[in-house]
């Protein structure tokens, strides 16, 4: 099978939960092949925040990185990357390429952020990998985009999309976090919204939902309604994000025909979860798979 035939698992926020990513490929049927997974027809897509919160975030992102260098899978970047990254520039690593290894360990085990200092504790032997990983991390892309998948960490705005594309942006490169960080525009709005999942409402920032509130199923998410409609209509082809830790109750479901979360917070005890999207096939609720950590 050639990368152009192979179908895609979309894999919710993982947040360093390595257990459960192992669980839920191997329930896929991914098999170790060398030191990455494997599936001989589906590749899998990571949603973004890989990082914080879960018990091993060093392997977690070590296991990525090395199936999307082999091909077998993809990843755009989360908020949680996108703060890493930005809490690092904002330290003075402004060029982390250029950086000293041991300078940026050294930084994030005196960072104070309990999530920064277990990721540089996992890795706190290897510096080099550590560093490695960190500026491989702001070359992944900020969103997907092709005829039969469409991939974003938060919200699919077709406007905010070209903003970026207009501006150059395509990955967390320096320039991109500086423009984050001092707010400045119009990068800074797209990159709320389409990473974060945010806006400034009534001159607060709130987390918005981009889908109507008549699905009673989300409404108790309790999020402020974006202001304007996402440039995309129920006819168009699905997009498929994560970020929003949606509930789980008695099963996955997905947000409409056309909107497919697959984060069921796998961070704070839901199941991690992948929807397989073969080609040409309709969204339905049966392409889900979920994995739940053990009852102790
Ligand atoms: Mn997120």
């Amino acid at each position: 099978m050639t990368n152009s035939d192979l179908h895609w698992d979309i894999i919710g926020d993982v947040h360093g939960q390595l257990p459960l990513l192992l669980q839920l490929l191997k329930e896929l049927g991914y098999e170790a092949l060398g030191d990455h997974w494997r599936h001989s027809q589906c590749q899998a897509v990571f949603v973004g925040d890989v990082l914080d919160s879960g018990p091993q975030m060093g392997a977690t992102l070590q296991l990525i990185q090395r199936m999307v260098q082999a091909g077998a899978a993809r990843m755009v970047v989360g908020n949680h990357e996108l703060e890493l990254l930005a809490f690092l520039y904002r330290r003075g690593f402004t060029e982390l390429a250029e950086a000293d290894p041991e300078a940026v360990l050294e930084c994030l085990l005196k960072s104070l952020v309990s999530d920064y200092i277990r990721l540089a504790s996992d890795l706190s032997d290897q510096p080099e990998v550590l560093w490695q990983l960190l500026c491989w991390l702001q070359q992944q892309p900020l969103w997907i985009d092709e005829p039969e998948l469409k991939v974003v960490h938060a919200c699919w705005d077709t406007t905010a999309l070209q903003t970026l594309q207009k501006a150059g942006v395509a990955s967390l490169k320096p320039r991109v976090l500086q423009a984050w960080l001092a707010k400045e525009e119009p990068v800074y709005s797209a990159l709320e919204l389409l990473v974060c999942g945010c806006q400034q409402l009534d001159a607060r920032r709130q987390k918005i939902r981009w889908w109507p509130d008549a699905l009673a199923d989300y409404a108790q998410l309790n999020l402020a309604e974006k202001q304007a409609p996402a440039a995309l209509s129920s006819s168009s082809e699905p997009v498929f994000f994560g970020h929003y830790s949606l509930s789980y109750r008695s099963e996955l479901t997905v947000i409409s025909d056309w909107q497919v979360c697959t984060d069921f917070g796998a961070a704070c005890g839901g199941p991690l979860v992948a929807y397989r999207h073969r080609r040409q096939q309709p969204i339905n609720n049966r392409h889900f798979h979920g994995v739940f950590l053990p009852c102790c």
